[in-house]
């Protein structure tokens, strides 16, 4: 994307049609090359056969409902186009939980330096291209370079000094968003302080007095700042950890949109995490919204029980649906009573899906049993090799093998499981 391009905020599908294009364009090409239609979901293994880079054996064409083949070009049909788009993002997310399909990663823990007692972390807010998806980059920002900023965790009691220096071009400042602070910590230019100028620097320090999932953001230029990603997760745990749920794995989930698209800590499906528990676990969710919309996080399969919001204890509910409005957090926990692959998606759909597949605000929650591993199964995704067809990380030049995949509309965990029983 130029520059030009993002100062507008575009909070489209760009990225999932651009993606597309490049799909396109790429098997179009290829179908050329060996004179038949190829890309239909099954299909596709077969077809990466035919031109593969490497000279692998040529194979016949596989009969291919809706696909004549012909001794010139054939252009797919609109439906297999579809098909082939959804099915390259599926794989291509498979693909990003064996190696990462886009560069940075943030929202990582940041672990504290204790001076005379006092956690201290350094912060700086910096310009950067950040790879949203695959080849998408954006003119973004981000303490310490990456978005999410590092995840700062301490304890009710603890004192923090946070020294930020600011490398923009531009002022900035932090706020503590959620945490009680004396007032003139509270980061707010011209309120409470003078704004961080280009170069300068600025500690903040207090002495935390509420647990709870709280962020940081910048709170200057903020509908620019935060959108491009000067924003993270600061988490306080109670002075007493017995009054939180117990659970047995956490996940910390930061929503953001516009600017940047829509995101899942930084980046929009494929490049998404997936969330990873055993049968039987409680994993923990601190669901942050960042952004300027909702987004109601739907999960399959599992429901979700809600117990905390902005740190304030809650009566649980349970939901399948989570309700996070723009600057809130909720704690919830997920009973994983069932193994398999969920689907976990915003359910405004223009997030989450459109006729290229999925984008934006889509993960998964893998639930392994003894049957299921989620190794097993990456095992299985062959990761896709540089050729002519430019960005190939967002191209299948190589399927998962037919036995792992989907060629009858089940899904690559259900065929797995019977493949392998
Ligand atoms: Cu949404």
């Amino acid at each position: 994307m130029s520059e030009e391009t993002t100062t507008t905020p575009a909070p489209t599908t760009t990225p999932a049609r651009e993606i597309t294009k490049l799909n396109r364009r790429g098997f179009l090409r290829r179908a050329s090359v060996v004179g038949a239609a190829l890309p239909v979901a099954g299909g596709l293994i077969a077809s990466a056969c035919y031109n593969d880079p490497t000279g692998g054996p040529i194979r016949e064409t596989p009969t291919q409902p809706g696909v004549k083949p012909g001794p010139t070009e054939v252009t797919p049909e609109r439906w297999e186009t579809i098909d082939h788009d959804h099915q390259q993002g599926v794989l291509n997310f498979l693909r990003n939980q064996k190696q990462a399909l886009t560069a940075g990663k943030g929202n990582q823990p940041l672990e504290p330096r204790i001076e005379n007692g006092v956690k201290v972390w350094d912060l700086t807010v910096d310009e950067v291209d950040w790879e949203v998806a695959p080849g998408q980059f954006e003119k973004a920002r981000g303490f310490n370079a990456v978005i999410p900023g590092p995840i700062l965790r301490a304890r009710v009691g603890d004192t923090v000094r946070i020294n930020v220096t600011n490398n923009l071009e531009e002022s900035t400042s932090v706020h503590w968003h959620g945490i009680y602070v004396p007032n003139n910590m509270d980061g707010v230019p011209y309120l409470t302080q003078d704004p961080i100028q280009p170069g300068a620097s600025f500690t903040y320090e207090f002495t935390l007095r509420n647990s709870g999932s709280h962020m940081y953001h910048s709170h200057h230029d903020s509908a620019d700042q935060v959108n491009r990603g000067l924003l993270g997760a600061f988490i306080i745990e109670p002075e007493d950890p017995s009054t939180y749920p117990q659970y047995d794995r956490e996940y910390v989930l930061i929503m953001n949109d516009s600017l940047l698209g829509y995101t899942l800590n930084g980046k929009g499906f494929p490049a998404t995490d997936a969330l990873v528990a055993k049968k039987g676990e409680r994993v923990l969710i601190r669901w942050m919204n960042e952004g300027m919309m909702y987004h109601p996080m739907h999960l399959h399969g599992l429901a979700m029980e809600a117990f905390e919001r902005d740190g304030y204890p809650h009566e649980p509910y349970k939901c399948d649906n989570i309700d996070v409005p723009p600057g809130s957090r909720v704690d919830c926990i997920i009973e994983c009573f069932e193994a398999g692959l969920w689907a976990f998606h915003c359910h405004v759909l223009s997030h989450a899906e459109n006729a290229s597949g999925f984008f934006g605000l889509v993960t998964v929650l893998a639930v392994e049993d003894e049957n299921f591993k989620v190794q097993d199964l990456l095992d299985q995704v062959q990761l896709p090799e540089e050729s002519q067809y430019g960005n190939l990380r967002v191209e299948a030049t190589a399927g998962i093998s037919a036995a792992s995949f989907p060629q009858d509309r089940k899904g690559a965990f259900s065929l797995w499981c019977e493949t392998t029983a």
